[in-house]
């Protein structure tokens, strides 16, 4: 099941080195400390207000017995590894766990072990004592049907999330909400299984574009060190994630990558999918993964926007940016959220005034440089 997962690192010991990147707020300071092989020891250089998040999460599902474990809509790597870590976790605790996400499930999210617990229907004969919230910038996330039972957990890394729930670790900083999973299961003194520690790699690898995005730290490696170490196969994962596209998958990249449209001298660059074009390519599961991001990869580029027209009116972007460019500003405008570098919205409507109305907001926004980003009520 896991290719190269049963290799151990032989590496006598690992030297970390906890600086982080100019302009960053130093989380650790600086130290150096040796971990030996045999004995690995748990990445617990949190903040102490972090530590004391992630004692309330931990304190509140020791003293609960019945979970459902809630992501957002349109799951992504972070929202189904976090889920399903979480979910493992618990399990392994003696806990009954339920994991529900509103979907779409993709295929490419569907290979990690024991990803059938998954269910995209929810059961309204159960009733937990706890709904634990992972990957969710606020509770609207988990679909606007979705009403939670019992306490809230609320676990995650969204500039969006306003700490709801009755026990909530937000950290804006984590790379993913999965590295935050970790910090959970490592306080509750949950053994890191080959299972849990591949479904928090694929969290870890997805959020941070494969180890490229700005959130990409010195703590993403020394938590990514210790999952390979438990048993996650990085090759394995990655050709897993990456390397299952459809046909029509690429076929709807070349539409969108042939008709690309440059604004605001060569800074934004946008695209959009209609509907027909889903419906030409074989249906809104052929979605590209990580197109938007490419997009920004463009030289010159400094905000890409990919519009998705949405089959019962309206628009969903992804709205990506590089360096100060604060695209959760836009996103905020608009009614969505998310990261500094990495944001999205969805607005109901009519899809040619709602995609306007998206452009009309990302122009404004580059049209003065980053620090002088104004966020105008709306
Ligand atoms: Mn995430």
């Amino acid at each position: 099941m896991y290719p190269g997962g049963e290799s151990q690192l032989q590496t006598e010991a690992i030297l970390f080195d906890r600086r982080e990147p100019d302009g960053m707020m130093p989380r650790f300071g600086l130290r150096r400390e040796t971990v030996k092989q045999e004995n690995p020891v748990p990445v617990s250089s949190l903040t102490a207000s972090d530590l004391a998040q992630v004692t309330r999460v931990a304190e509140l599902i020791r003293s609960h017995q019945s979970f459902l474990i809630v992501g957002h809509v349109r799951p992504d790597g972070d929202c189904i590894g976090s889920q399903l870590a979480l979910g493992l976790g618990l399990r392994a605790l003696g806990k009954q766990v339920r994991v529900y996400t509103p979907g779409p499930l993709m295929r490419h999210l569907t290979f990690l072990p024991h990803a059938h617990m998954v269910e995209t229907a929810l059961d309204m004969s159960f009733e937990p004592e706890v709904t634990a919230y992972v990957d969710c910038g606020g509770r609207d996330r988990a679909g606007q049907d979705f009403e939670p039972r019992g306490r809230i957990i609320n676990i995650d890394h969204h500039l969006s999330n306003d700490h709801f729930g009755d026990a909530a670790y937000v950290n804006t900083r984590a790379t993913a909400a999965g590295e935050m999973v970790y910090d959970v299961l490592q306080h509750l003194g949950v053994e890191l299984t080959a299972d849990i520690a591949s479904a928090l790699y694929l969290a870890i690898m997805a959020d941070s574009g494969s180890f490229k995005f700005s959130n990409t730290v010195t703590r993403t490696f020394e938590i990514v060190t210790e999952l390979v170490r438990a048993g996650a196969s990085p090759s394995w994962i990655a050709s897993e994630f990456y390397d299952t596209q459809r046909p029509g998958t690429l076929w709807l990249k070349g539409q969108i990558l042939s008709h690309l449209h440059y604004e605001c001298e060569g800074r934004l660059c946008w695209a959009e999918i209609t509907q027909e074009m889903y419906e030409r390519a074989g249906g809104e599961s052929c979605e590209p993964e990580g197109l938007v991001s490419e997009l920004r990869s463009i030289e010159g580029v400094e905000v890409s926007v990919l519009i998705h027209e949405l089959a019962e009116g309206g628009a969903r972007a992804g709205i990506r940016s590089r360096g100060t460019w604060d695209v959760n500003m836009i996103a905020t405008e608009l009614g969505g959220g998310g990261h500094r570098n990495a944001s999205g919205c969805f607005i109901r409507g009519n899809y040619p005034e709602v995609r306007d109305r998206i452009l009309d907001v990302a122009r404004r926004h580059l049209a003065q440089p980053p620090a002088a980003q104004q966020v105008t009520a709306g």
